[in-house]
């Protein structure tokens, strides 16, 4: 049995800045923890926009704070966020995601994040073979 409780995360090393400042991502399980999935409260940042494209991982992304919109950039469809709205990026879709009211959103992302991942410059994390340029 894994319990853990919102503030034993924040300030370990399992909260992880963006390096642009757009989120704050609280990294509840992880791949060490054996799920097969990691689950994180991500926090997004008023009036930013963020460049999206998971590649590598599949992610299911439900809101329970907050105003925000998603644009897929395949087809420019526009998805409004706000509570009780969940998305999946089924297609590793590339996307711009949009917040306009501080949004406190709980994704799940298969393959699971070991950790430390922030995004890439084409908005992906890297796959689990590219561990070390994860870790640095
Ligand atoms: C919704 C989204 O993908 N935000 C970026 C951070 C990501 N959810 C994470 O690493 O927790």
């Amino acid at each position: 049995m894994i319990y853990r409780k919102i503030e034993d995360i924040v300030g370990s090393d399992r909260e992880v800045y963006a390096e642009n400042g757009n989120w704050i991502s609280r990294r509840i399980l992880l791949r060490s923890d054996g799920m097969g999935f990691s689950f994180h409260e991500t926090i997004i940042k008023t009036g930013t926009e963020t460049h999206i494209w998971y590649k590598n991982h599949l992610e299911s992304v439900y809101c329970i704070e907050g105003e925000g919109e998603i644009e897929t950039l395949g087809d420019g469809e526009i998805y409004p966020i706000r509570p009780g709205v969940m998305y999946a990026l089924n297609d590793n879709d590339e996307h711009l995601l949009r917040c306009h009211k501080e949004m406190r959103l709980m994704c799940v992302f298969l393959p699971p994040l070991t950790g430390t991942e922030v995004h890439r410059e084409d908005g992906s994390y890297a796959p689990i073979e590219d561990e070390e340029l994860v870790h640095g």
